[in-house]
């Protein structure tokens, strides 16, 4: 039985992950108007691995006996000035999702949950991944925006990121 604030905090993450998944794909809208549709794929396959995020938690939750909880969606930003600004956004709002998850793992220690704990070191891996991507693609528009032509290859290049089903997750 997952303890009342616990059961709180999960669920409010749900609704983080949910927003992530949403800033993802307003990226990736923002990118194909932009006319860079290797940057936009590559938000799309960063969104769809938030809605993993987030079900994953949703399931745990269940999992736990808990009632999951939907709360309403923020808008996400809908325009930035260029690749580079989307990129340090994204690598801003990972930073603020590992404090989120480290808060998590706090509360599960607090209420001396260790299922939840356990569950938890997924995502401390994880944000290590995500913190790791987006400060690569954040160098890597930074040293060719100002060459188009470079640009044209960088966006090339984020077009072969794929979306790939971490194992043992069911959504
Ligand atoms: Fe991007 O890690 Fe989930 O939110």
């Amino acid at each position: 039985m997952l303890d009342r604030k616990m059961l709180a905090a999960l669920n409010d993450q749900v609704n983080a992950e949910l927003y992530s998944a949403y800033l993802y794909l307003a990226m990736s809208a923002h990118f194909e108007s932009m006319g860079l549709p290797g940057f936009a794929s590559w938000m799309k396959v960063q969104a769809q691995e938030e809605m993993v995020h987030a079900m994953k938690f949703f399931n745990f939750i269940l999992d736990r006996g808990g009632k999951a909880d939907l709360a309403a969606i923020e808008k996400p930003k809908g325009t930035w000035k260029s690749a580079s600004e989307m990129f340090g956004d994204a690598l801003a709002h990972e930073e603020y999702i590992t404090k989120r998850i480290h808060d998590l793992v706090a509360l599960a220690a607090k209420v001396n949950d260790k299922a939840t704990e356990s569950f938890l070191q997924w995502y401390v891996d994880e944000q290590v991944e995500e913190e790791k991507s987006a400060t690569d693609m954040l160098q890597k528009t930074k040293m060719v925006e100002k060459a188009p032509g470079a640009l044209y290859f960088v966006d090339r290049e984020a077009a072969t990121r794929v979306f790939t089903m971490p194992a043992g997750v069911t959504i």
